[in-house]
């Protein structure tokens, strides 16, 4: 939506348009993929992969008895083919366990005191040289991923891991917490980690697969959208009674502890059957107003679509952006959302690329037009600026965008605001507030990765959660 005529809103995107092309970054959660994972990273064009460095995996029986192998290989080839690496370390060995109290497998369960601390320490002092950022857990607010409490991850995993992080490589990033968007308790784990430890945090993390707001309603209405996530909480009121109120987003937990660390979504995406081209065009869209977003808000720094690649014997993973298929030429089959990344990527100079706004892919002032020559405000394709972005996106005024009011919806949230991820997710719910988590060390047959007996619950945890 342009507005030609406005003031305070029109300045504040001036500011916003005017100010130095900052750098961003993007990547994609390659799990433990050696071959295919990286090189659908590097043909995108974009330059982090987010790796599982399981816990289970490396150091699996014994205290101090490590098993780097597959984590050699891994980083190494990533480094070879010139991609970083965020390296999540998680996930419980049996031998560290508290005990299985909540089911799952060991792998998510709460970690002897002082069991966490020294296998970061190893982790770090062997990949410090290569690898400089370093995740604390993934969704520990899940259960299928952390069986404790906030204060539990806290004391056994953040805190001691943070340290060990720093201690072995002052240097080094630790990023985290990876909360998820499910349910309604992300914001206030957020606002006690923050409280306690944000200190022991140099990049804050986060994961949204909820959907963007459209003109006809749905997310942000119906559900909590994208934006209710990241940057501005539902409030549906009807007159001055407040009929459903979300939890806070990322953004306004980081405002009340006054926390400006950079902001990294470390799983976002969307997913589609290969072939299939509504799908396909949809998960395009979806990366589409991700970048559009991104590119609006200088707080989030970086992002980690889920996921480089699909297996095609498990077709409820369908998140990937390309499809594993050894006898094509590149050893996979892109998505369009890959073609498109690709472009985005070498074309936006915001994310390194070498074009200009007017032939980027991506509707930079959130007009509905996308480049030259469909946006007229591109004279042609080597035009820098599409013009300037409103600061509603377009979007309606109840929608949730970023300087959007309160609804008067009375509509009320379905499936995400139960407070239970483990309840089954309605159908009609789109299962969007997050499809991801990532722990299996079976995630790449292609190379020869055996599966292990232990990550096959956590396995099928992902496979359900992935199939909504
Ligand atoms: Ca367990
Ligand atoms: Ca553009
Ligand atoms: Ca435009």
């Amino acid at each position: 939506m342009r507005l030609p005529f406005c003031a305070v809103a029109c300045a504040a995107s001036l500011l916003l348009s005017t100010a130095p092309a900052e750098a961003k970054e993007l990547g994609f959660n390659v799990h433990q993929s050696p071959d295919v994972g990286l090189d659908a990273t590097k043909d995108a064009n974009v330059k982090w992969v987010r790796i599982d460095l399981n816990w289970f995996d490396a150091e699996p029986t014994t205290q101090g008895q490590y098993d780097f192998t597959r984590f050699d290989t891994l980083i190494d080839n990533a480094i070879a083919k010139g991609l970083n690496v965020l390296a999540v370390v998680a996930y419980t060995p049996a031998w560290a366990s508290e005990g299985d109290a909540k089911g799952g497998g060991t792998q998510n369960d709460i970690p002897k005191t002082g069991t966490f601390s020294p296998f970061v320490t190893a982790v770090v002092n062997r990949y410090k040289t290569k690898v400089t950022h370093y995740e604390i857990w993934n969704e520990p607010n899940l259960g299928e991923f952390f069986e404790g409490t906030t204060q539990e991850y806290l004391d056994r995993i953040l805190v001691p891991g943070a340290d060990a992080v720093h201690a072995a490589c002052a240097t080094c990033k630790v990023v985290g917490p990876a909360l998820a968007t499910v349910g309604t308790a992300y914001a206030t784990w957020l606002d006690t980690i923050l409280t306690q430890a944000a200190a022991k945090i140099d990049i804050v993390s986060g994961h949204i697969y909820a959907d963007f707001p459209t003109p006809n309603g749905g997310a942000g209405l119906t559900s909590d959208s994208y934006f209710n996530k990241l940057d501005k909480h539902r409030l549906i009121q009807s007159g001055n009674i407040t009929i459903y109120e979300g939890p806070l987003s990322f953004k306004e937990v980081l405002d009340k502890h006054a926390v400006t660390k950079p902001f990294w979504i470390t799983e976002t995406g969307k997913t589609a059957h290969l072939g299939n081209a509504a799908e396909e065009d949809v998960q395009v869209t979806y990366y589409r107003r991700v970048l559009e977003e991104m590119l609006q808000r200088p707080w989030w720094e970086t992002t980690i679509f889920y996921e480089a690649f699909d297996e095609p014997a498990t077709p409820q993973y369908i998140n990937g952006a390309v499809v594993h298929d050894d006898t094509a030429a590149k050893k996979y089959v892109p998505k369009k959302v890959h073609t498109f990344l690709a472009k985005v990527a070498s074309s936006q100079p915001a994310f390194g690329g070498t074009k200009t706004d007017c032939d980027d892919g991506l509707d930079n002032d959130l007009d509905g037009q996308i480049d030259f020559p469909s946006d007229t405000q591109c004279t042609s394709a080597g035009s820098p600026s599409e013009g300037l972005a409103s600061l509603d996106g377009g979007l309606p005024p109840d929608a949730g965008g970023p300087s959007s009011s309160s609804s008067s919806s009375s509509s009320s949230s379905s499936g995400s605001s139960s407070g239970d991820p483990s309840a089954p997710s309605s159908p009609a719910s789109d299962a969007s507030d997050d499809g991801g988590g990532c722990a299996t060390s079976g995630e790449a047959p292609s190379s020869g990765i055996f599966v292990l007996g232990s990550a096959l619950a956590l396995a099928a945890v992902r496979r359900r959660r992935r199939s909504h």
